[in-house]
C-alpha cells in the first residue's frame, strides 16, 4: 500500500487524491474518537473514490465487467456507480480483501440501512473533510465529533434536499439509510 497515492493520482487525478487524503485523515480522527479500527478507516478513506472517473459509457462497461448489478437509478444517475465499482477496483487493483472496508467504499455515496460504524465514518468524512466548503458544513463538522448519528442525519437531510432542489432521483439506499437512523433517533427520545 506504500505507493497507493501515486497509483491513485494516475487513475483519478491530483485534485481528487487531495480530497481523498482529507477523507482519510478525517476518517482516522473519527475512528479514534468512536473506537473504530484506524487502519481500516485509513484504507477506506484513501480509496473511497478510486473509481470516480470516466464518462457514463465507461462506468457502465466497467460495472458490467465486474458483474455489478445496477438498478435503474444508478444507471440514470451514473455518478452513483463509483461506489459499488470502487469496492471492486479496491479489491482488484489495490488488493483489499476486508469486507468491512469494501462495504464502506461500496456505500459511501448513498449510505445503506443499518450502516456499520466504519460506513458512517467514511460517509461523514467524505462530507466534512477540510476542503469541503458549502453552507452547513461547519455544523456537520461540529456534530460529527459530538454525535455520529445526529451528524449523519444532518448530512443526509441536506443531501436529499439538494437532490430534490435539482430534481434528481433519490436512491433507495439513501432513503433506507436515513429512515433507519431517524427511527433509531426517535426511539431514543421516548
Ligand atoms: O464522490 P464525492 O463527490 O467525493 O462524494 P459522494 O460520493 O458522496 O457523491 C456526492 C454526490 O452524490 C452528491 O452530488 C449527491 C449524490 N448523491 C448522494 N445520494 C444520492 C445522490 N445522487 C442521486 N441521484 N441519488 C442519491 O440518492
Ligand atoms: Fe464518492
Ligand atoms: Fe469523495
Amino acid at each position: 500500500m506504500d505507493n497507493v497515492q501515486e497509483i491513485l493520482i494516475e487513475k483519478i487525478g491530483k485534485k481528487r487524491v487531495e480530497h481523498s487524503i482529507g477523507v482519510m485523515e478525517t476518517a482516522m480522527e473519527l475512528a479514534k474518537l468512536y473506537y473504530v479500527d484506524m487502519d481500516k478507516a485509513k484504507i477506506a478513506g484513501i480509496l473511497h473514490d478510486c473509481a470516480k472517473y470516466g464518462d457514463k459509457s465507461y462506468l457502465l462497461k466497467r460495472a458490467s465487467d465486474f458483474d455489478i448489478i445496477l438498478d435503474k437509478i444508478m444507471i440514470e444517475n451514473y455518478q452513483l456507480i463509483h461506489g459499488p465499482l470502487g469496492a471492486e477496483v479496491a479489491k482488484e487493483d489495490f488488493g483489499v480483501k476486508d469486507e468491512e472496508i469494501l462495504n464502506a467504499i461500496r456505500y459511501h455515496t448513498t449510505g445503506r440501512e443499518n450502516m456499520t460504524l466504519l460506513d458512517k465514518i467514511i460517509y461523514l468524512a467524505d462530507y466534512i473533510e477540510p476542503s469541503r466548503n458549502f453552507l452547513g458544513v461547519e455544523k456537520a463538522r461540529k456534530l460529527a465529533f459530538e454525535n455520529l448519528d445526529k451528524s449523519l442525519i444532518y448530512a443526509m437531510d441536506n443531501t436529499v434536499i439538494q437532490l430534490i432542489k435539482t430534481s434528481k432521483l433519490i436512491h433507495l439506499d439513501t432513503i433506507k439509510a436515513r429512515n433507519y437512523l431517524v427511527l433509531k433517533e426517535n426511539s431514543m427520545d421516548l
